[in-house]
């Protein structure tokens, strides 16, 4: 009885799920011309007062009503001119406001109570650790207000908040302080005017007791821009490199694209709890802590640069999101894939841009890849969504990024740029689509991309065959080529795609040669220096002058997001591993070839035979960690084996125990057969002294890591000790963490003792003890769900917190493949668990943890099974929020 009234109900739920459609897409009819809010703070009531100015737009009938937005608002006053409305004049609707008679021209005041205390979805307004803050991208405003929540809509505000003036001694909004008094009872205002038009998702509020670290930066036209990192009591000393950090990226961006910062002060809150990274809020960015705050004792390299990486994205989004915004949502890769591009190369100037480039590409290898091969796979300008919040991916951010790349190739540098200014120019201070991007670059250089479009609108990681064939008496080499995309859901038969393939030659020397393309016939492909066309099914292309055993290095740079299908020898993958001037392609043969390891390995197993692998292997893998001329972050990078995610995209189906042995296999044979030159590299590299953080400090931390994670394989007692010191001794959090996973992931028989005096001794330490739950998560011991299992019950832990879920839970889905998909199931029960428990207090990152079943069609059968019963079961939970709702029903289809 009980089960079939959940079916009822949920089908129920399904037929009143809204899709939305970015062909439906319709202008606003009113003009907001300008915005006043009036906020009395109060935890669980507090009051919001609104006061637009709206005028209907040229072109609408006066018969159009007024609709808003309001989600969860208690709705107190309604007026027209000071005239309060009647009921009979208005209609309360469950996701807004209806006004059914509205002037051409007219002033619209509201009033509405709203509880900040209770709100947990961390969208509009809500309190971390007893400050206020916001987050209203993409449609959290409207749980502030009822208002026209989209983006086209662009008005100026003005804000005054009033609070207690001892509690909340800082009270923040948009553009510049205007007006600031005290008031009776203890309370104070203050009045903030933004002078920029700007949408409502881009509107923020925090108010509370911070510290406060100040800084000036002078533009390039000379103005003074005063900059504030606000954070939590006694964190002060941790946002020094945040704010070096703002100031690189002003003066990168002036030197880089010359955009200029164009307010007068810029301000950074840092909040614990929040759903994502951080926010580009016009001149107050909130940003969630793990990427302010750092200090040498509390956070790793990776950890500085990730929140300079952030810090940059979120600044740079001044002019590409903020002065420039979207139409629609469904155009968010136009500032997103554009921003990620930006802080790409940001980083890569500040860091290396090789090592950059890897980093990159694995995020879109294990993770892109997978979206895009799975039941959420959409273009990086999605056709339509059931829960926008859902289409914060990978393939809009990251795959997004590497199309803005290829106009990058395509068009040069100098086009490149030359096409942002036309943007700028055309567009400054509207609201625009992708196509208004792809124009801008089309006029600015004169160059047809009409092909190049299908990038926005076909889902679906594109497939490159080549196949060579040489001519050894016209010594002559021809690359074959063929694309193609396979199907993804709603999308068939997709056309062609204009694929930029960047190339080398080696020769036996190692040696790139000269390119000599030549015209052979119709279906020759058109090369521009070392850079191919690929633009229809099928096409070739004809070097000559090539000398026999010439090795193509093939998508240098990974010149696109595509599967790459060329039948490389392990002795090809050995020579270009040894030799490929291009740093990416050196990386991407070594990756290669591990993996051809790994999978004729599985094979092994699958024929129960004796595992082994060629000495050449062992031999190309000591070459570079004896190449003293490279890099210590690219050998680390070019000596860790592929993951387990990164390999499971590479096959249809999987059999993860296999695979998981055969990696372990690969790695631990590794280990012993050059176990004296990683003890001699970590030896030479680990370094115990005074802290150093210039690059090539961080190189030498990251090659010892590396040789230790080898060596700890070994599971032998010396090398215990030697983690066991390293963690001991450590002045630095990268040596700390790096040891102490090595010591919780293995075999030693205190770890769990050791784990412990690292939790006592971080525990007031959030963002370290956020690492230490990623630690205890990722523990490929078969005691680790009974250990996650208890750890939801710890002090340490709690389920509100986004940061405290990605640590212990999603950390447990993505990067314990072993306790996952354990063969009981009890991986994905305990995850459809913490699902159920977390969907209606944040619908937003209980959508992201289930995004963790996706690819369950990869698995055998019972796994399989397992999964889509969860699935099942979470679809059957009463009043399912329509974020998980999109997640688990688009799985099962
Ligand atoms: N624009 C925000 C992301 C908002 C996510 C809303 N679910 C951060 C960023 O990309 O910079
Ligand atoms: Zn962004």
């Amino acid at each position: 009885m009980s089960d079939s009234m959940n079916q009822q109900e949920s089908a129920a739920l399904r037929q009143e799920v809204q899709v939305h459609y970015r062909s439906d897409y319709e202008p606003f009819p009113y003009d907001i011309q300008s915005v006043y809010l009036n906020f009395k703070l109060n935890p669980e009531a507090t009051v919001v007062e609104s006061v637009l100015e709206v005028q209907r737009r040229a072109g609408f009938a006066p018969d159009e009503r007024l609709c808003l937005d309001g989600v969860n608002l208690e709705l107190l006053s309604v007026a027209i001119d000071e005239q309060p409305l009647d009921e009979s004049q208005y209609q309360l609707l469950e996701e807004g406001l209806e006004i059914l008679k509205v002037p051409d021209s007219f002033k619209l005041s509201i009033q509405v109570k709203i509880s900040p205390e209770t709100n947990t979805s961390l969208e509009g307004l809500y309190l971390s650790n007893g400050k206020y803050c916001t987050q209203c991208e993409a449609e959290g405003f409207r749980k502030i207000t009822f208002y026209p929540d989209r983006p086209d809509v662009m008005s100026k505000f003005i804000v005054r908040i009033e609070a207690d003036a001892e509690e909340f001694p800082h009270m923040l909004s948009n553009g510049n302080r205007i007006e600031y008094g005290e008031l009776e009872e203890g309370k104070q205002f203050a009045l903030w005017e933004d002078p920029f038009k700007k949408p409502s998702y881009l509107f923020a509020l925090c108010a509370g007791d911070y510290d406060l670290l100040t800084d000036n930066f002078q533009t390039m036209t000379g103005r003074e821009v005063r900059l504030e990192v606000y954070v939590d009591k006694g964190k002060l000393d941790q946002c020094h490199h945040a704010m070096e950090s703002l100031k690189k990226a002003m003066k990168w961006d002036e030197d880089v694209f010359g955009l200029e910062y164009d307010l007068d002060i810029y301000m950074i809150v840092a909040v614990g709890d929040f759903n994502m990274g951080a926010m580009e809020n016009k001149g107050l960015n909130i940003f969630n802590t793990k990427y302010v705050l750092a200090s040498q004792d509390t956070a790793t390299d990776t950890d500085f640069i990730d929140v300079e990486g952030v810090i940059g994205h979120e600044y740079f989004h001044n002019w590409t999101g903020n002065r420039v915004t979207c139409r629609d949502w469904f155009q968010l890769s136009l500032k997103e894939g554009l921003t990620v591009f930006r802080d790409q190369e940001f980083t890569a100037d500040q860091t290396d841009h090789g090592v950059k480039r890897i980093e990159d590409v694995k995020v879109i290898r294990s993770h892109q890849f997978a979206e895009d091969a799975g039941p959420m796979a959409h273009p990086i300008r999605p056709d339509s969504y059931i829960e926008m919040n859902n289409f914060y991916t990978v393939t809009v951010y990251n795959k997004g990024a590497e199309v803005i790349r290829m106009y990058q190739t395509l068009l040069g540098r100098d086009g490149f740029k030359r096409g942002l200014d036309v943007y700028f120019e055309r567009h400054d201070g509207q609201a625009v689509t992708c196509e208004d991007f792809v124009r801008a670059m089309e006029d600015a250089n004169h160059y047809d991309l009409q092909q190049f479009r299908r990038w926005y609108s076909q889902a679906g990681t594109p497939e490159v065959q080549i196949r060579s064939f040489y001519d050894e008496q016209k010594r002559r080499l021809r690359l074959g080529f063929k694309q193609s995309c396979p199907d993804t859901p709603g999308q068939k038969d997709k056309e062609p795609f204009h694929i930029p393939v960047k190339v080398g030659l080696l020769n036996d020397s190692g040696q790139d040669i000269e390119l000599k393309p030549i015209t052979v016939g119709d279906n020759d492909a058109q090369v521009e220096g070392d850079i191919i066309h690929l633009k229809s099914t099928e096409q070739s292309v004809t070097f000559d002058d090539v000398p026999p055993n010439a090795i193509p290095s093939l998508l240098r740079g990974f010149s696109a997001p595509v599967k790459l299908d060329y039948n490389y020898s392990q002795g090809d993958l050995i020579y270009l591993f040894a030799h490929d001037s291009d740093s990416f392609n050196r990386w991407q043969a070594g990756q290669e070839l591990f993996s051809q390891v790994i999978f004729e390995l599985c094979d092994k197993l699958e024929a129960g035979q004796e595992l082994f692998f060629s000495d050449a292997v062992i031999q190309a893998v000591k070459n570079i960690l004896d190449n003293t001329t490279l890099d210590g972050q690219f050998q680390s990078l070019a000596l860790t084996i592929p993951s387990i995610n990164a390999l499971m995209e590479e096959v249809d189906s999987i059999d993860i125990d296999y695979l998981i042995e055969a990696r372990n296999y690969l790695k631990h044979t590794l280990a012993q057969e050059l176990e004296l030159d990683w003890l001699l590299h970590y030896q030479t590299n680990h370094h115990v002294g005074d802290f150093e953080q210039d690059k090539e400090a961080i190189s030498r931390r990251a090659i010892a890591g590396t040789c230790l994670s080898y060596l700890m394989a070994l599971e032998k007692d010396d090398v215990y000790q030697l983690a066991l010191k390293q963690l001991g001794s450590a002045n630095n959090m990268t040596d700390a963490s790096t040891a102490l996973q090595l010591i919780v992931h293995s075999n030693y028989e205190n770890k769990l003792a050791v784990a412990e005096d690292f939790y006592q001794k971080w525990q007031n330490e959030e963002l370290v003890v956020n690492k230490w739950l990623v630690v205890m998560a990722t523990d490929p011991a078969d005691e680790t769900i009974d250990r996650i299992e208890s750890l939801l019950d710890h002090p340490s832990f709690e389920l509100k917190n986004p940061n405290k879920v990605r640590s212990l839970i999603s950390a447990f889905t993505s990067a314990n493949p072993s306790q996952f998909h354990r063969a009981d199931g009890r991986g994905y029960q305990y995850l459809a668990r913490q699902i159920k428990a977390l969907y209606a207090v944040n619908p937003q990152t209980a959508a992201r943890l289930t995004g963790a079943f996706n690819r369950w069609r990869k698995f055998d059968e019972k796994r399989q099974m397992m999964m889509r019963e969860q699935l099942e079961e979470i679809l059957q939970m009463p009043e399912l929020s329509k974020d998980v709702f999109e997640i688990a029903s688009k799985a099962l289809k």
